[in-house]
């Protein structure tokens, strides 16, 4: 059977990260090759027919990550990055979410169906350091890579920038009993993409690569590896791939153009596999894609590139043939119906730099920018107003649903597109039509994953409510008690604070 293979990324070239003026072209790093690193799972401290528990620590560390000294970098019960968390759906999930760092941070399950704006982990739910809290949660959302990061406004993305993101598997029995690698490790392999500039003694210096639209290094770190190369044991992977990084667009495709299948991208398996030999990833968004390395043989490596810089190798060692086909049908999506009468949410993304803005304004904490009732369908016009030829693709990313692509500028989304989604790219000029519901009551963010353009005010909130209750009241943070928190866990006056996005509301004569 003849199945059609993409050959582009799909996205509008012009508005590739490469043609930024401050665009940073990764570099190979002058490092030996390493094994690439595969976080451990996070064990539970308790599991039982209904329910698991466990504790996510989030902690300071030094990673040995370039020839020479090691780097201060933080992660998840690890000291970069983390141990990789899996939720099985269904059950009821207690999570002690501890702070060893030694300022504030949250804990954002980005991807999950949970409720905010306290176990979501956004802004309004702290974790000052030595402090833990618990949540919990039942899941009822399909199989999906998703991932934890930090989220406490204005530090996002210096705190994701020090390594402070790791992946979040849920799993459920219908993914389970599909014939995919499953083996975790093995054939099943988490790959966090990002970037970083090494400064003197290997150190992060966060706030001198400072750029409002994004941070950039030359060096292109995998589950925090450079120049990784992962032993091929088997004939098919599976491959789940996150754009980890602030700012960084993935085009990734294999030596000798090999083909791969999508066959799921943010919040769930895609209705069917995609075929294609090209992809495109931008900020937090996700695609799971199976490779198989039929047409090679023991000795030889195929390389993974990201425009024409190599990222990952793997070599080819013995494997055994492996007939399985991919199923033609992975996961059957039901469209909700949208009522005609319930009017399409408009929503714009403009500017760039410190310029950046959501609907005409910046993020304020304790603004409340629009409402929706739980369990209604709605259409989302989400317009990026960028000028086609130098603006930039903005991933736009809403906290607790999953969200289907209806279309982009009117014509069919991608052909990877049309599974469950929590972040989808916008180019320049283009309104994006989403189909959102929330099944939680709660306070939610959406903005854009550019990390800079989220913490420099390219980001809103929408409050959620059970129609016929009294809408509940939700006690928000406030910029100024997380800032004086953070001057004070620092040592330091809050005049003196310095913090990625400031400059963006200051330069507007704006307070955060
Ligand atoms: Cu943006």
């Amino acid at each position: 059977m003849s199945e059609e293979i993409y050959h582009d990324y799909f996205f509008d070239e012009p508005a590739f990260n490469t043609h930024d003026g401050g665009y940073v072209p990764l570099e190979i790093a002058d490092a030996p090759e390493k094994p690439l690193a595969i976080p451990a799972r996070l064990k539970p401290d308790k599991e039982t027919d209904t329910d698991i528990w466990y504790t996510v620590t989030a902690q300071a560390g030094e990673t040995p990550i370039l020839p020479g000294k090691k780097t201060k970098t933080w992660g998840y019960n690890a000291s970069i990055l983390g141990q990789t968390i899996v939720y099985p759906v269904g059950k009821h999930i207690h999570v002690a979410l501890e702070n060893h760092l030694p300022e504030l941070t949250t804990f954002h399950w980005h991807g999950l169906i949970v409720s905010g704006p306290y176990v979501d982990g956004g802004c309004h739910a702290p974790v000052y350091p030595g402090e833990t809290k618990h949540i919990d949660f039942t899941l009822d959302q399909p199989a999906a890579t998703t991932w934890l990061h930090a989220h406490p406004c204005p530090s996002t993305a210096e705190q994701v920038w020090h390594g402070l993101a790791t992946m979040v598997l849920v799993t459920d029995d219908h993914i389970n009993s599909l014939p995919l690698p499953h083996h975790y490790g093995v054939d099943d392999i988490p790959l966090v993409l990002q970037d970083r500039r090494f400064h003197e003694d290997n150190q992060l210096d966060y706030h001198a690569d400072y750029d409002p639209d994004g941070v950039q290094g030359p060096t292109a770190l995998i589950n925090g590896t450079v120049n990784p190369v992962f032993d091929v044991t088997t004939q098919k992977l599976r491959l789940r791939i996150l754009d980890g990084a602030n700012r960084r667009e993935w085009r990734l495709h294999f030596s000798d153009d090999l083909k791969f299948a999508q066959i799921a991208g943010d919040s769930s398996l895609l209705p069917e596999p995609v075929y294609m030999d090209h992809l495109m990833l931008t900020c937090a968004e996700r695609a799971e894609i199976v490779v198989d390395f039929a047409g090679y043989h023991e000795g030889q490596t195929v390389t993974l590139f990201s425009d024409d810089v190599p990222i990952l190798k793997f070599r080819i060692h013995q494997f055994a043939a492996d007939n399985t086909t991919l199923p033609d049908h992975l996961l059957t999506i039901n469209k909700p119906e949208v009522d005609p009468k319930t009017p399409v949410r408009k929503i714009e993304m403009s500017g760039m730099d410190e310029a950046v803005m959501l609907d005409g304004k910046k993020f304020s904490m304790q603004r409340i920018d629009a409402t929706q009732p739980v369990g209604q369908s709605q259409y989302w016009d989400i317009t990026n107003t960028n000028e086609k030829d130098s603006g930039m693709v903005h991933p736009f990313h809403v906290h607790g649903t999953e969200f289907l692509v209806i279309s982009r500028n009117g014509h069919a989304p991608y052909p990877n597109e049309h599974g469950f989604k929590d972040t989808v790219g916008v180019n320049p000029g283009e309104t994006v039509r989403l189909l959102v519901r929330f099944d939680l009551p709660g306070v939610y963010m959406y903005h854009c994953h550019i990390i800079e353009h989220e913490d420099g005010g390219m980001m809103a909130q929408i409050q959620t409510y059970e129609p016929g209750k009294p809408m509940p009241k939700y006690k928000l943070m406030d910029m100024d008690t997380l800032m004086n928190a953070f001057a004070k866990e620092r040592g330091i006056e809050p005049k003196d604070l310095w913090m990625a996005g400031m400059d963006s509301y200051s330069k507007y004569g704006m307070k955060m």
